[in-house]
């Protein structure tokens, strides 16, 4: 009687954490980057840990940029639909383009940096703050 109450208790953990890990969007703010040569507007990015949150990546500009924080996407829980926007820790904002990207944010702070030729260098970099 006891193990099948045990079991039982280990079966409802299981299914209760994947329902756990699916926030609801609709509701999550949505926090605007601006991305134009050669910053990131704010530079500095606070989200709240675990809160949802939909990222607006805006490129006012006519160049490409990306927005590339490898550590800050690793660690964080992409909305599985926006998970092919994130390629290698970054995503690409093409000119005069806006992406957006839903997740979860982890504690902790992270570089934020655009990977195209010369464009940190330049002062395209950043950082992401979770708390
Ligand atoms: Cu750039």
């Amino acid at each position: 009687m006891k193990r099948s109450l045990l079991l039982a208790g280990l079966a409802a953990v299981s299914l209760a954490a994947p329902s756990a890990a699916q926030p609801n969007w609709s509701q999550a703010p949505r926090v605007t980057v601006a991305l134009s040569s050669f910053k990131f507007a704010p530079a500095t990015i606070r989200l709240r840990a675990g809160q949802p949150v939909i990222l607006h990546l805006q490129n006012s500009g006519s160049g490409g940029h990306d927005f590339s924080a490898p550590a800050f996407f690793k660690a964080a829980t992409v909305r599985p639909q926006d998970k092919g926007r994130v390629e290698g820790g970054s995503v690409d904002v093409a000119g005069r383009e806006s992406v957006d990207v839903a997740l979860v944010p982890a504690a902790g702070t992270y570089p934020l940096r655009c990977t195209h030729a010369f464009h940190s260098m330049f002062g395209m970099k950043g950082s992401i703050v979770v708390q």
